[in-house]
């Protein structure tokens, strides 16, 4: 442990003094161990994981100071089933989240935190999401009987007693995460405990009060309290209230050879390659483009006083998933990770690295896999890492990481992109008409998963804003409130749409991805800066082939129509699935949309 006494308060802040005491007594924890956030702490706290089990540290000449955790094979991964929203009105919640009545659960959850980290230490981690003293950051205090949440928490936020020394008056985000599994004397710990029972775990937010409890689960999404539970749902509550927005987006700059640098925000539900997007290489031909990566997961966006979004990343590192991550996907994600990275779920090589399905074309002879057996390749039918798998990495460690990220003013957006994964329909980028048309685009977006027969269309499931398992209430008013934010603004970025998954009739992807993406950015910036031509569609603005620059890629013009193609009747087909999502939402759906869903109609 550190050496200063860990009873010792690290603030003289008495109303959270009085708070922490009041949840030890609740808690029972045997001690209260208030986090500084130093290199000191964050080492001693691995060394004692490492002597639980709890962590494999890696051999440090391939992977210095980084660890491996194996979590509880029951454990893997968010719960959305066990997600709540404990707002005083059932209705505010939306039919999209699960609700709870708000006295009923804090009954509840008093009884289950009521001693649940006996023979445990509880760990007080203060963090700002976003720079301390930005504008546009906010603070949260989190207790928890974790460790490993402690060490995922500092490279994920900004952690420590600089939060404390910072706090003035700022209204802070009481976070209660408890593992669920007190020690009884002389009962041997386990290395990654967690409630057993699947039913027995609670992911809860009280959007009124703005606090979380988390109660079961040692996973990500649902004991780093700071970013989903905070950053997203409770987040996007205050922004309504507050006039801003909280959004699951990517943040990126491009970079011209002048020197000019556009920032957009974009929004892809998961499994579409958000951080493959945040950190991507231009491809030949683009010598002298950068792209500068400021977020790979969240965004929060304020208006300034000239009436233009700023945007910050709220966090301070990646939370990604591995499988799919190798030098070919995603270059600059494996040097963020070369170091000083936890390892959740991956599979153990012989020489005490990690690896995980798609890091390399053949896996190693021998592994230990993610449940920690022994795994042999050819022979081994399950994945050796968990699908899931993921790392911890600061974003200081990206080679893209752009020096922004710590501006506390935030960078001006100048473009939205939505994106989803559909075989067909879609095509690789259109442009909104207008910010009204924007937000009808992004509330209808979706995504398939599923790979379906030649000439069928795959199941879509709509994720509005790619927000649906993150919005803390209703999603018609957060429509209303994306259509609201035009009357704060002098200029509304421009939106687009994009598609990297189309596929041809033998069922390829149609589009190379990844890095020639950058040709699409380059149409966006260049229609965002008032240089690049397009034609009118029925859906939207849409490149000419000769408005693509194409120098170092040889792609056909008959493919681009492919690519490019507006298929009247899938989109007749593609708007009765809107109505669907409309229905859903018809008490609180803003009758812009609605009307937005007309004129599309009337243009088909
Ligand atoms: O992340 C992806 N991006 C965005 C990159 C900046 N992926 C991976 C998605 C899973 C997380 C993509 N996959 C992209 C993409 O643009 N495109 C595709 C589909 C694809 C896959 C493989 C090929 C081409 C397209 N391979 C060859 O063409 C050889
Ligand atoms: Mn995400």
């Amino acid at each position: 442990m550190s050496k200063r006494d860990p009873q010792t308060p690290l603030t003289e802040n008495k109303p959270l003094i009085k708070w922490v005491t009041k949840m030890a007594d609740l808690c029972c924890p045997d001690q209260i161990h208030w986090c500084d956030g130093s290199q000191e702490e964050y080492d001693s706290l691995c060394e004692l994981m490492v002597q639980s089990g709890t962590f494999i540290r890696l051999n440090p000449e391939k992977r210095p100071n980084s660890f491996l955790c194996r979590s509880d094979p029951s454990d893997v991964a968010r719960v959305e089933d066990r997600t709540f929203i404990c707002s005083q009105d059932k209705d505010a919640a939306g039919p999209m989240n699960n609700w709870a009545d708000p006295y009923e659960m804090r009954r509840k959850l008093k009884k289950l935190f009521n001693g649940c980290m006996k023979g445990r230490t509880m760990y007080v981690i203060p963090f700002s999401m976003g720079p301390i003293g930005s504008p546009i950051a906010h603070v949260g205090i989190e207790l928890t009987d974790s460790p490993y949440v402690v060490v995922n928490m500092r490279t994920m936020t900004r952690m420590g007693k600089d939060v404390l020394d910072n706090l003035g008056r700022k209204r802070v985000v009481p976070c209660m995460h408890t593992v669920g599994m007190p020690l009884e004397p002389g009962q041997q710990d386990v290395p990654w405990p967690c409630e057993p029972d699947p039913k027995n775990k609670y992911i809860v937010h009280f959007p009124e009060e703005r606090s979380i409890w988390s109660y079961g689960s040692g996973y990500g999404g649902n004991a780093l309290l700071g970013k989903k539970c905070f950053a997203l749902r409770i987040a996007s509550c205050m922004a309504r209230d507050q006039g801003w927005m909280a959004e699951h987006m990517l943040v990126l700059g491009v970079e011209n050879p002048e020197g000019e640098r556009t920032y957009v925000a974009a929004a892809f539900p998961s499994a579409c390659g958000k951080t493959n997007f945040a950190m991507l290489i231009p491809p030949e031909g683009f010598e002298g483009w950068k792209i500068w990566t400021v977020g790979d997961d969240i965004a929060w966006i304020k208006p300034d006083e000239n009436g233009h979004l700023r945007a910050i990343n709220p966090e301070a590192g990646f939370f990604g998933v591995a499988p799919g991550t190798s030098y070919d996907t995603n270059p600059n994600a494996m040097e963020s990770i070369k170091e000083n990275t936890i390892f959740t779920n991956v599979a153990l090589t012989e020489d005490g690295d990690v690896w995980w399905e798609g890091l390399s074309d053949e896996a190693p002879g021998k592994l230990i896999d993610w449940k920690g057996n022994e795994w042999v390749q050819g022979e081994s039918e399950a994945p050796a890492a968990h699908p899931n798998a993921r790392f911890t990495a600061p974003i200081k460690q990206c080679p893209t990481y752009d020096s922004a990220w710590e501006d506390p003013q935030g960078v001006e957006v100048s473009a939205f992109i939505f994106g989803g994964r559909r075989m067909s329909t879609m095509p690789l980028i259109f442009q909104a008409f207008n910010w009204s048309d924007g937000v009808y685009i992004g509330a209808t977006m979706g995504s398939e998963m599923t790979a379906a027969a030649f000439g069928e269309l795959g199941k879509v499931r709509h994720d509005p804003m790619a927000m649906l398992p993150f919005c803390g209430y209703h999603m018609g008013d957060y429509f209303r409130h994306w259509i609201s934010m035009q009357r704060r603004l002098s200029e509304t970025p421009r939106v687009f749409h994009v598609n990297w998954f189309r596929k041809d009739e033998e069922g390829n992807f149609i589009w190379p991805g990844f890095g020639e993406n950058m040709r699409i950015l380059k149409w966006i910036v260049d229609r965002v800066r008032g240089r690049s031509m397009a034609k009118e569609t029925p859906i939207g603005w849409a490149p000419h082939y000769e408005d693509i620059d194409w120098r170092g890629l040889d792609f056909p013009r008959e493919k681009w129509d492919e690519l490019m193609k507006v298929d009247r009747d899938l989109w007749k087909r593609e708007v009765i699935m809107h109505e669907e999502l409309f229905i859903d939402l018809r008490d609180r759906l803003p009758k812009e949309l609605m009307f937005e869903r007309e004129l599309l109609i009337c243009r088909l």
